[in-house]
């Protein structure tokens, strides 16, 4: 079945990942400039401090999303444009920066959806407790209303916290994402205070007369490496831990399996704050993962069939679940196993599992690295073609059995700082080079042709 002639086609990024400008404006520090300063914390030592230069490009990606054709472009504000140090009145500065970003959007007909918080908290929260601190869930859901009362007449769509599932393991369970802490399952404080965020953050929204709100959620499908009870036990508790202890605070008002009782605060009171109706329900999609108990016999074996393949998530020693590779036919530059009909799998289960509860869905990232090469001035990204290609037929594949999904946003418009891997990884539809240049690859201009062919199917 081909995409209904009104999807809604969009790219996305982040602030700390193209902005640059990271000493402009009278923006305060983030816990991403100082995880960058540590030695080692970045595959190859670079920062988001330069990044894409968007932050005095702004124009010029809007031209690119524009002349790609797509609906929306979902970018992220920077909490310490905002605010410095994550309290009081807000920058001038800073406010306007976003005020004319989003003019220039709407001036090019393309619909703003604003995320909150992708990951760059101010450095004085931190100072504080950060996450794992109450305080920072307030502050938040203050810096929400302070950029709504701005903005929220012209963006159509927000979207407070972008994954806060992988805030929460990569930064505060295994520290391999700012502010870098290892806690284990102590991080789960932080993921109830993300949660919290959420949630005061869409009264903020909804008080100031935001449009739409929604979330954006990373979820992959899990399964268990075999049928033995040990490794479907370990693939239900880290299914429970990705997927569903960030879904189902917010669209059931419920921690799953009592995990509610180990959270701080009062959590009862929390999740009625947490599970405000929702317009919509972003989903990041990039793989499925292949959980097994560690030391299992289906574990070691899974890890033996795919032996080169890199997985997202390496499980330190003591943790009661064991990722290992995910066979597939081909595998990104990350080492991601493309699978698409994971995307479907997720779409139909979050349908099944919550019904009524699941407001329309939109795609808010989807994509792949690829190893691309500059040849006669452009990139033959066929690999990232081949991906878009098969990743929206599995969106079309879940509106086909009922899924009510309205738009998918690729992730990303550019080659940008990908964390970790810093500039190692290569997400973008336009190719950005050390001078800045953007040079739109061949899977742009597939894009743009796709976004065209299902207009006229209309
Ligand atoms: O680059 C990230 C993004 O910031 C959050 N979702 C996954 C992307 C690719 O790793």
């Amino acid at each position: 079945m081909p995409l209904p002639h009104d999807f809604v086609f969009g790219t996305s990024t982040a602030s700390y990942q193209v902005e640059g400008g990271v000493a402009a404006g009278g923006r305060g520090r983030s816990i991403w400039d100082d995880f960058c300063d540590r030695s080692g914390a970045i595959a190859d030592g670079s920062s988001g401090a330069v990044a894409c230069d968007s932050y005095h490009r702004w124009d010029e990606d809007v031209a690119l999303v524009r002349d790609l054709g797509t609906d929306a472009y979902r970018f992220s504000i920077a909490w310490p444009r905002i605010q410095p140090t994550g309290a009081g009145p807000a920058n001038p500065q800073g406010l306007d920066f976003y005020d004319r970003a989003v003019d220039a959007l709407c001036e090019a007909g393309v619909a703003p959806f604003v995320t909150l918080y992708h990951w760059d908290l101010p450095a004085a929260l931190q100072a504080r407790g950060g996450w794992m601190v109450r305080e920072t869930a307030e502050r938040f859901g203050d810096y929400a209303g302070l950029v709504a009362e701005r903005l929220a007449d012209r963006v159509a769509m927000w979207l407070p916290v972008n994954e806060p599932v992988v805030a929460t393991l990569f930064g505060h369970a295994i520290g391999v994402h700012a502010p870098g802490e290892s806690r284990g399952f102590e991080a789960l404080a932080a993921a109830h205070h993300l949660l919290l965020g959420h949630g005061l953050a869409t009264r903020a929204l909804r008080a100031a007369g935001a449009a739409a709100v929604g979330t954006a959620n990373n979820h992959t499908p899990v399964h268990a490496v075999s049928d033995a009870d040990g490794d479907v036990a370990a693939a239900a508790l880290y299914d429970t831990i990705h997927n569903r202890a960030f879904a189902e605070p917010i669209l059931l008002g419920e921690y799953p399996n009592g995990m509610g009782d180990g959270m701080p605060g009062p959590v009862a009171e929390d999740l009625a704050v947490i599970s405000e109706p929702l317009d919509a329900y972003g989903v990041n999609y990039y793989n499925p993962t292949l959980v097994g108990m560690p030391g299992s016999p289906g574990t070691e074996a899974a890890r033996d069939a795919v032996p080169d393949q890199q997985v997202q998530l390496t499980v330190p020693e003591g943790i009661p679940f064991d990722l290992v590779p995910v066979p597939a036919g081909e595998y990104t530059a990350f080492g991601w196993p493309v699978a698409p009909e994971g995307l479907t799998e997720v779409l139909v289960q979050l349908r099944d599992r919550y019904g009524d509860r699941l407001p329309p869905v939109h795609v808010t990232e989807s994509g792949c690295s690829t190893h691309d090469v500059v040849e006669d001035g452009t990139v033959h990204d066929d690999a990232r073609i081949r991906y878009l290609d098969q990743h929206l037929d599995a969106v079309a594949d879940a509106i086909d059995v009922g899924v009510d999904v309205r738009g998918y946003f690729v992730w990303s418009l550019l080659d940008n700082f990908e964390w970790a891997e810093g500039y190692t990884q290569r997400f973008g539809l336009v190719r950005v080079g050390a001078d800045q240049e953007r040079t739109p690859k061949d899977s742009y201009a597939w894009l743009r042709d796709r976004i065209l062919a299902v207009r006229a199917s209309g």
